[in-house]
């Protein structure tokens, strides 16, 4: 027959997709849905790289199933073009980030159309379009007006040398990316959206949801709830009372001394009395330097200073404990302050022993705390500890709460690790803030008819070097007047971050041309919540967090019909290069999907990104590993030659069909993609062995195999006269019963040794499969037969002598 050639077959289905919009969600509401997303790409000037199709093509075999399976599915695409490498590159070329944008989204496109996927393009979206920012900004708004969305003074990261304000990530180890001076702390005043106000309803919401495990844990360790007391401790002879923050109560005789952030205010207002303020003052610079990450690693060694002048009454006992300096106590949590109980914290523990205090045992239990903190709260009894003697831990908290109430010295309290979200950047390439500040009104919301408020152009996308976006610059646009009062006022030149977009697309998804809403009500009362959220590992925090958080904000609101946006979230692993490292220029192991697309196609990298291995965990890139998949495809071709006729399965092969179908579909359904290629494949090596495919089978086999290698499926489907479309088949059905083996395979033994192996129905007597096996092996039966075994279901063995 004609070779399986790929290049022509995968344009001409991409065309014919394309033409018969056959993969176009309907708003046909009556008939059930399916929401399906991956996370939308950043369009960066690199192009499409081998990591992006894993996700994009599990779930578009899922999508493309479930459509089979008669859902109304919708599977979108767009792009998350707003962010720093795109402005950068304007910067440094001169180009508009605009027409940078365009270019790599046009690039971007044409990759993955050319691997065929069952995107509805008739929805894509792009968060830097005005017509979609328009809803971005309109969100911020909703959030200011109920209070959530506030300016405070915060640091920023800022270049001594390039004099700019810089993100995050352009801070590699304390030095400026691009020049590499020190980066320092600068105090500006931020948008900040109040996150915290929603960390019980984000933790809640995880009850309902059915996410992977460790994706549920890492969205509950963000927002890390926490439960203990406030305590006051009185400092001796002063006004001020030092408010720690404890998760243990019941550890408060065993409190030696206390420790306070170099942050802390008390420091500042008590200089007078501190007799040794310049060592404080030292310690506190060397502090500033650095980051709270690196100052909580348990690690790492403690450091600090005794304070010279002050100390605290332990207020369960009056004794009178010291109060030291260390930077291991963070002055964003809790109060800044903590009472120190070594025996039981490991932190306080070594800090203990490198400066020498007392370590003084309050919970029994453990072996010998000068050697080691014993921190279990699961068992021990309180000792040392005067009204708590003999309590379980547990009792003990409850107890010395109800006793710090009573006294007005402490309180309990619930503390989170969640802080408040920092939402501007100075930056040009993002989401204008809707907002102007009028001397007389204060910061004042843009009607919503003035919405979208467009990106003006600037002539340098470089921030200025006061730290100020490029858009402080424009003072054209600046000055405007306040829509409360008429008065002058100026606009907001700080744009949104590049998370602002992505913490609502998927609303965008069900109704993307709507000029009235975000999105209909009908649109997303049907759509929501996605059923399947599939994304990267390295978005389980952040990503998943904010969009959770503007989702109930906006169910609040009544805008959204659901409480969480996704009903089900999982992630894949990364694909590393041969070498089992990161893919990256540097170390020239990148593979680019367009040369294999051209050299193998798009159904062999498809088939071969799926068979790599678990879903779920990394993979290293190997080509034999891709000409497998593609030897595997052609001898799926070749399956035409030994096509016979037959319109049901044969009885050799029914088992095996309803067995495949079963596990192929739950296996789609399941993360396991490689097992569901390999069952797939073991099917096809068994009509080889049988030297023919029936029509009945091939057409099963197609439509199975059609998810993922969709384009070859329909060629074959075609070339066989076969009517309709695969993608608009139905997907097969099994019969549980028929997915049983009736069938064993016996080998049969002469004195223990293997001869043969029969074939017999599974339920088959002795008598049956011992004559079945003598006859097998009939012209090797030369002795005098002495004994006949049959172990039900295992081994014929024939004895002789
Ligand atoms: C006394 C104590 C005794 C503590 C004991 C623990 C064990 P989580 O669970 O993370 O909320 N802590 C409080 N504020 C802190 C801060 N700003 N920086 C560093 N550490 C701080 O941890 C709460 C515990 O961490 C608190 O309970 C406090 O130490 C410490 F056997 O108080 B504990
Ligand atoms: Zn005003």
């Amino acid at each position: 027959g004609t070779p399986y050639n790929h290049r022509a077959i995968e344009q001409k289905w991409q065309k014919i997709w394309d033409d018969e919009k056959a993969f176009a969600a309907t708003d046909d509401y009556s008939k059930p849905k399916y929401y399906a997303l991956v996370e939308f790409p950043y369009p960066s000037g690199q192009g499409l790289h081998v990591g992006h199709p894993r996700p994009y093509t599990a779930l578009d075999i899922v999508a493309r199933k479930r459509r089979m399976q008669g859902y109304n599915v919708l599977y979108p695409m767009g792009w998350d073009a707003f962010g720093l490498p795109t402005e950068n590159y304007a910067i440094k070329n001169k180009i508009h980030p605009r027409i940078v944008t365009e270019n790599n989204v046009k690039h971007f496109k044409q990759q993955l159309h050319s691997l065929g996927y069952s995107f509805d393009w008739d929805r894509e979206i792009n968060t830097t379009d005005p017509q979609y920012y328009k809803w971005t900004q309109w969100i911020f708004l909703k959030l200011f007006k109920e209070g959530l969305a506030y300016k405070s003074e915060m640091p920023i990261n800022w270049c001594t040398s390039c004099k700019v304000g810089l993100a995050n990530e352009e801070v590699v180890n304390g030095v400026c990316e691009r020049c590499g001076s020190p980066v320092v702390r600068k105090v500006k005043s931020q948008w900040m959206l109040k996150i915290t106000d929603y960390a019980e309803k984000l933790l809640e919401g995880l009850e309902d949801v059915d996410y992977i495990e460790r994706v549920k844990v890492s969205q509950k360790n963000w927002i890390g709830k926490s439960q203990g007391a406030e305590v006051e401790f009185q400092v001796a002879g002063k006004e001020e009372k030092l408010t720690v923050y404890t998760t243990r109560p019941d550890t408060l005789f065993g409190a030696t001394y206390m420790v306070v952030s170099p942050e802390h205010p008390m420091l500042d207002k008590y200089k007078e009395d501190i007799k040794n303020w310049d060592a404080i003052q030292d310690y506190r610079e060397q502090a500033a330097k650095k980051s709270d990450f690196e100052r909580s690693e348990l690690a790492k060694e403690k450091t600090g200073v005794a304070i010279d002048g002050l100390s605290a009454i332990n207020p369960v006992n009056e004794k009178e404990i010291p109060i030291w300096v260390s930077d291991y106590v963070l002055m964003s949590y809790g109060t800044g302050a903590i009472m120190a109980v070594p025996a039981h914290d490991t932190r306080d523990w070594e800090f203990a022993k490198k400066f020498d205090l007392p370590i003084i045992e309050v919970v029994a239990g453990g072996e010998n705390v000068q050697e080691e903190a014993y921190t279990e709260v699961a068992s021990g009894k309180l000792i040392n500890s005067g009204f708590l003697d003999g309590l379980e831990v547990a009792e003990a908290k409850k107890k010395m709460i109800a006793f710090l109430e009573e006294k007005g010295i402490g309180k309990s309290k619930t503390n989170f690790k969640l802080r408040d979200w920092v939402f501007s950047r100075q930056r040009y390439w993002g989401e204008p803030i809707p907002i102007v500040k009028c001397e007389k009104c204060g910061y004042v919301p843009l009607p919503e008819s003035e919405l979208p408020l467009e990106l003006p152009d600037v002539d340098s996308y470089m921030p200025t070097d006061n730290g100020e976006s490029p858009l402080a610059a424009m003072t054209d646009w600046v000055n405007t007047t306040c829509p409360c009062c008429g008065g002058p006022a100026q606009r907001e030149t700080d744009t949104m971050p590049q998370w602002a977009g992505s913490s609502w697309y998927f609303l965008r998804y069900t109704d993307p041309k709507n000029t009235e809403a975000l999105a209909s009500k009908e649109a997303l009362k049907y759509w929501l919540p996605v059923d399947w959220y599939n994304g990267g590992m390295e978005h389980t925090t952040l990503h998943l967090l904010y969009s959770r958080f503007w989702h109930r904000f906006l169910y609040d609101q009544g805008v959204v019909p659901t409480k969480e946006p996704y009903q089900k979230r999982t992630s894949h692993g990364m694909i590393l290069g041969e070498n089992g490292e990161k893919m990256s220029k540097s170390r020239g192991n990148v593979v680019n999907p367009d040369d294999i697309v051209m050299d193998y196609g798009a159904d062999t990298l498809r088939t071969y990104e799926m068979f790599i291995g678990a879903f779920d965990l990394s993979a290293s890139w190997s080509e034999n590993g891709v000409k497998g998949c593609r030897r595997f495809l052609d001898r799926v071709w070749k399956l035409q030659e030994i096509l016979v006729d037959g319109n049901e399965y044969r009885s050799a092969f029914e088992t095996k069909m309803h067995q495949t179908i079963q596990k192929v579909s739950s296996d789609f359904e399941n993360l396991k993609y490689n097992t569901a290629i390999a069952a797939m494949m073991s099917l096809l090596n068994d009509f080889y062995k049988e030297g023919s495919i029936n029509r009945a089978e091939f057409k099963t086999f197609l439509i199975l195999l059609n998810p993922v290698a969709p384009h070859i499926t329909e060629e074959i489907w075609e070339n066989c006269g076969y009517e309709g479309r695969v993608y608009a088949q139905t997907w097969p059905e099994f019969d549980e019963a028929k997915t049983v083996e009736d069938t064993i395979e016996l080998p049969v033994q002469i004195n223990g040794k293997t001869r043969a192996v029969v074939t017999l129905p599974a339920d088959v007597d002795k008598d049956t499969a011992i004559a079945a096996g003598k006859e097998l092996i009939a012209d090797k039966l030369t002795g005098t037969i002495v004994k006949e075994i049959y172990v039900p279901g295992r081994i014929i063995n024939i004895v002789q002598k």
